[in-house]
């Protein structure tokens, strides 16, 4: 029964919006009507950035009515839906994605070559999204892009920063400058704001308890409003879109009217700055936690207004709180939701009338949790006098969680003293502190690691005891992946259509699978060509943009060999560039002859450093520095180039990335939970040169350069290090070397990297030294297979067409058949 007004008036205005998406006439229509009414501009007043912000408002009409189209249909069928809470979501530009997935991308490049605009150009205009540090936060964008494509009932939930990740600069001397990333300082014209969606949330305040019931009231302190906003995201070649729901902190009230009376205008707005700071910036970290109260209140009002808006959807419903499970399950992307699991107590105990036990056997279905990595400093704790003072109800609640999960341990091991103090949420001593990963385990019905050797390695270190506890089956593996449609499609166009041109279709895009079926044209002449072609086409594009940039000529038919990911110790760009730096002495050493001999090598680095990690930052100046030296000594001809490229992103990733030959990724054995960046160079033909990683079981370890310690091995090197330790000119000859040549001077003043050098003449906790010399050895390996071109392509070839089960389809329906236990609900043509 229709709802309002006239039928016919509606439908015929309904229709009156659709656009056939082959028509460009149709699509130049809308864009133009969104530059003379939106944008109140005309065609004599136009420019470049008016003609994207009106494409991209366009193509946002698009996405809105397939939002809708899902929204309505995933209601009328009430299917169990999954909520992805992530305190990061790194989205990168939206335009090229959305028109690809929209299967639109020729009908818009028509349409606004006719307006006469270049459709790269608009791309260029669009800001990246970067509300996220690194893989965690990316992997995040991949799933969503997966959900939609898969067309699972799904929503994801974070925050909305006025600033993402700082832009990163580099000063005359190669250090990092930091500065704020405005990217709302346009407008964003994919979020559709929702004022009339907002919840309260408060912090701080009291509690009272109710007599003779688990119920108390928490009452007073700062109450704010979290507002919602939303980002459509468009599935690959389906109607489903999904959404991504990001909160903004608004006060209450604009202003305290008394203060304002009062005469004193400074206090009447005070209340509302302390409330605005909250979603003002995301935290730079990476792999680290801060223990800032400010973090605990982001993670605070974005769970507890995702809680408030899932719980209202599921109320409509009409079904008892037993039942919620059914309808939901909430996925915890690390350990920054977890706080989740005592609001959901609170709410259902003290507002909702639920017993406790009964609240607990609700809650503890519909939580799952996902680790990260295995990094110590990366594992939230928050000292409790600060947890108590903002959110005193919680804590309590938390007492309650741990006081009966104590009970059920000691019942288990008595008198096993020990045991419990491991295993607590609350952490003993001065201070102490309530520790996020035991709540999120004690509170969720499963636990998954990100890649077979992480998550075997979670199981036997640091949650050893919680297996023992709740047996192996609670734990379980998803290795991360990564959308096929940004990271190749949108960003290897090239390869993406000889891809599809040779396989007779683009299934490929939705069925990674299939990519295994083109294995074969490792062996065909014709196919190898075009992919030299392809590859060579992306690295002049490359260089281009070295060349603009950073005034850098590299040379396209040397060996681009790329480590681009976030500053980290763990990570080991200090390997890398001590090797380079060992190359360049090799190089100056040779003769004619022998340089002749040598391949050419085009080092590649992009990443950032956490505004406070001294050492990651001090490795990026020593990059730069002696890239500078290396780049500006003409003796050594274009045998070697080595290029920090500041300020990565989503976007300059996507330029990097097909340009690749060498996949870089040599962080210390067990150390990386599961690179991404790895998958997506590999699935574009770089050959992975790195320590041992499940993606070269996948590709065939005959195409991959492995070496170094492994995973089991490290302890005990570690331990030798520190206690036994050999002196560096015998552990490592050749890194004695090339520290000396540091501390000659030979990149500037050696004083400055002392304290760098000095992480590994002590204690080299990462095993730098230990593996330096198998290092080079691998180069070795890859400067031979590189001599024999015809050979190296096959192995990029094997390489890109074995990585199907990378794809983030495959990982997110592993989650959904595994974990969430919801099902496909396709909006209907
Ligand atoms: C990380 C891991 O370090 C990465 O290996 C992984 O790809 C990513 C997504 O699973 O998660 N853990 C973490 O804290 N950050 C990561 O990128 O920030």
């Amino acid at each position: 029964e229709w709802p309002i007004g006239d039928e016919t008036t509606w439908k015929t205005a309904l229709d009156a919006n659709d656009v056939d998406p082959e028509d460009a006439q149709g699509v130049a229509n809308t864009v133009v009507h969104h530059i003379t009414t939106s944008l109140a501009r005309q065609a004599g007043n136009m420019d470049t950035l008016a003609a994207y912000q009106a494409t991209a408002l366009s193509v946002r009409d698009q996405l809105i009515k397939r939002w809708n189209e899902t929204t309505t249909y995933h209601t009328s069928r009430a299917p169990k839906r999954i909520y992805y809470l992530s305190i990061e979501w790194l989205i990168g530009r939206s335009l090229d994605n959305a028109v690809l997935n929209l299967g639109m991308r020729n009908t818009y490049e028509d349409a606004t070559r006719k307006l006469g605009f270049n459709f790269e150009d608009l791309l260029n205009e669009e800001r990246d999204a970067a509300l996220g540090n690194g893989g965690l936060g990316r992997l995040a964008a991949c799933y969503i892009d997966s959900m939609a494509t898969l067309c699972l009932p799904g929503w994801g939930y974070g925050l909305r920063y006025n600033y993402g990740i700082f832009k990163q600069l580099l000063s005359s001397t190669g250090e990092q400058l930091e500065a704020p990333d405005p990217w709302l300082d346009r407008e964003n014209p994919w979020e559709i704001p929702r004022l009339d969606v907002a919840y309260p949330i408060r912090f701080y305040g009291h509690v009272e308890s109710v007599p003779n019931s688990d119920k108390a009231v928490w009452q007073g302190g700062m109450e704010c409003l979290a507002v919602a906003y939303d980002t459509p995201i468009p599935g690959y070649a389906t109607k489903n879109c999904a959404n991504i729901r990001l909160w903004s902190a608004k006060p209450v009230q604009g202003f305290d009217l008394n203060s304002f009376n009062a005469g004193n205008y400074e206090a009447s707005v005070q209340a509302s700055s302390e409330v605005g700071n909250i979603t003002q910036v995301l935290y730079p970290n990476d792999n680290m936690y801060a223990g800032k109260l400010l973090r605990l209140q982001q993670q605070y009002l974005w769970t507890s207004a995702s809680l408030q808006d899932i719980l209202r959807r599921f109320l409509k419903l009409d079904k008892p709180w037993s039942q919620l499970s059914d309808f939901i399950c909430i996925q915890m992307n690390d350990t920054h939701p977890t706080i989740a699991i005592a609001e959901l107590m609170r709410i259902l105990v003290d507002e909702e009338d639920v017993p406790y036990d009964q609240a607990w056997k609700i809650t503890t279905k519909v939580f799952a949790y996902t680790n990260h990595t295995v990094l110590p400093e990366a594992l939230e704790k928050w000292e409790l006098s600060l947890f108590e003072k903002l959110l005193p109800r919680h804590l309590q609640l938390i007492y309650r969680i741990n006081y009966e999960f104590m009970g059920q341990v000691a019942k288990r091991w008595p008198n096993d003293m020990d045991r419990m103090r491991r295993m607590s949420i609350i952490e003993e001593g001065t201070p102490k502190y309530v520790r996020m990963a035991h709540l999120a385990i004690v509170g969720s019905f499963k636990v998954n690691g990100v890649a077979e050797l992480h998550s075997q390695l979670l199981q036997s270190t640091i949650f050893r005891d919680f297996v023992e506890f709740k047996g192996r089956d609670f734990f379980t593996n998803v290795t991360n992946g990564i959308t096929p449609r940004r990271w190749v499609l949108q960003c290897n166009p090239e390869l993406a259509e000889l891809v599809t041109h040779t396989l007779g279709s683009d299934q490929w895009l939705t069925n990674a699978q299939l990519l295994r079926n083109l294995l074969p044209m490792a062996e065909d002449v014709n196919f190898r060509k075009a992919w030299d072609v392809i590859k060579k086409n992306n690295k002049r594009r490359l260089a281009d943009v070295l060349e603009e940039e950073l005034g850098i000529l590299v040379n396209v038919d040397s060996i681009f060999a790329c480590q681009i990911k976030r500053m980290h110790e763990y990570k080991r760009q200090t390997l890398n560039i001590f090797a380079i730096i060992h190359r360049y002495m090799q190089i100056k050493k040779a003769t004619p002859e022998e340089r002749k001999k040598m391949q050419p090598w085009t080092f590649i680095f992009a990443g950032k450093a956490a505004p406070g990690y001294y050492i990651a930052k001090l490795v990026i100046r020593l990059i730069v520095n002696v890239g500078k030296v290396i780049n500006n000594d003409l003796d050594i001809g274009d045998l070697l180039n080595v290029c920090f490229i500041p300020d990565y992103s989503v976007s300059i990733a996507e330029v990097l990335i097909p340009a690749a030959d060498v996949s870089v990724q040599i962080s210390t054995a067990g150390t990386e939970a599961s690179g991404t960046s790895n998958m997506k160079l590999a699935i574009n033909g770089a050959l992975l040169l790195g320590t041992v990683d499940e993606i070269a079981e996948d590709a065939g370890e005959d195409q991959c350069f492995m070496f170094g310690h492994l995973a089991d091995q490290v302890q005990q090197v570690r331990f030798n290090n520190s206690y036994n330790p050999i002196p560096l000119d015998q552990r490592s000859p050749e890194l004695a070397e090339v520290f000396k040549y540091i501390e000659s001077g030979v990149f500037g003043d050696a004083h400055i990297y002392e304290s760098l050098t000095k992480t590994v003449y002590e204690h080299d906790y990462y095993l730098v030294s230990n593996d330096f010399g198998s290092y080079l050895a691998a180069q070795k390996l890859v400067d031979d297979v590189w001599a024999n071109r015809d050979e190296w392509t096959k192995k990029a070839i094997l390489t890109a067409f074995a990585m199907g089960d990378f794809s983030s389809d495959r990982s997110v329906q592993d989650y959904a058949d595994g974990i969430w236990g919801v099902e496909s609900e396709r909006v209907p043509e």
